[in-house]
């Protein structure tokens, strides 16, 4: 018997990632020590930790907590600053597209980072989170501003020459999907990320009675399999209404091989892996590998493009 070989490359607008499969930004991708783990391990790229100009420790202790089904954090954007991000890419010798995530705590900062990442070509791509649940209490957050994000956006492409793509929130109106597809279908952009964590969710310990996380009187953004089926939903119908060329990476609930074929089915490119990576740790992309390569083997299928975006419909 001949045995096809099974090709799991992606290409986000025509970024070559060698495995589709990649770590969401916010997980073990903020230190030194985490990125040279991440260049040395099978992800088919790499998103550094969302950046500010200067370095910021985050939220008080505990701020990550996670249970059978899902994770709540509320880090509050700590990281060693966009000068670290840059120099780590530029020293290093970088086998995979690495993609410097960027979250301004304003509108002008967001700016300034933009301008900076522009200056650095080893820097395969920007992802501009505009959907941090955790910070921003006076300002309202980009992803869910739409007079804001359109403004926003015409303004960075005044300037920006590389290739970005936006880390979108959850929407839960197809209207508000659609609003903002129109609205980003008008510029440039490579591809969206969707979906960030559900904000404003709440766990608790029934025991103690009590919340799990210190910030924020323990709200904060939920990951994990509870969330699938909403980012499933935002990745199918942004590919409904996004222009062909705008890619959409999946991320939300992903755990197994099963559930990046349904990302990919929902019209997903390639995917990220947040709370999961978390929970195991840098051999998650080598599993997740081989347990879609088992897959497309049973299904018969060779290559993500013979199935993706085609989810069927009940007649
Ligand atoms: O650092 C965080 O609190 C955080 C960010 Br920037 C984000 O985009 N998503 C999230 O769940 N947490």
């Amino acid at each position: 018997m001949i045995m096809k070989k099974i090709d799991i490359s992606a290409s986000i607008n025509g970024i070559k990632l060698p495995l589709c499969i990649m770590n969401a930004s916010g997980v073990l991708c903020s230190t030194d020590q985490d990125l040279s783990n991440l260049l040395n391990s099978s992800s088919g790229g790499i998103v550094t930790k969302s950046c500010t100009y200067k370095p910021r420790e985050g939220n008080i202790l505990p701020r990550y907590f996670e249970w059978n089904i899902g994770s709540i954090n509320s880090m509050g954007l700590p990281n060693l600053g966009i000068d670290f991000y840059i120099n780590f890419i530029e020293k290093k010798k970088i086998n995979k597209p690495i993609f410097l995530s960027i979250s301004g705590l304003s509108i002008e900062e967001n700016y300034s980072l933009v301008q900076k990442a522009n200056q650095y070509s080893k820097i395969t791509a920007i992802e501009l989170n505009l959907s941090c649940p955790n910070i921003l209490e006076k300002e309202k957050m980009l992803g869910y501003d739409f007079y804001g994000i359109s403004n926003f956006i015409e303004n960075i492409f005044k300037f920006n020459k590389k290739p970005l793509g936006i880390k979108l929130p959850p929407y839960f109106h197809e209207a508000h999907i659609k609003n903002i597809a129109l609205i980003l279908n008008q510029f440039p952009i490579f591809f969206v990320t969707c979906i960030n964590s559900l904000p404003n969710g709440l766990f608790i310990d029934i025991n103690k009675e009590s919340v799990v996380i210190r910030p924020k009187k323990g709200f904060g953004g939920i990951g994990g399999s509870i969330i699938k089926p909403f980012a499933l939903a935002n990745i199918h119908k942004f590919y409904t209404y996004l222009r062909k060329d705008i890619a959409i990476i999946g991320c939300g609930g992903i755990s197994s091989g099963k559930d990046i074929f349904e990302h990919i089915l929902c019209g997903a490119s390639a995917v990220q892996i947040g709370t999961q990576f978390m929970k195991e740790g840098i051999s998650v992309f080598e599993r997740l590998k081989k347990e879609l390569i088992f897959l497309l083997k049973k299904k018969n299928y060779s290559s993500l493009n013979s199935f993706k975006g085609k989810l069927k419909y009940l007649q």
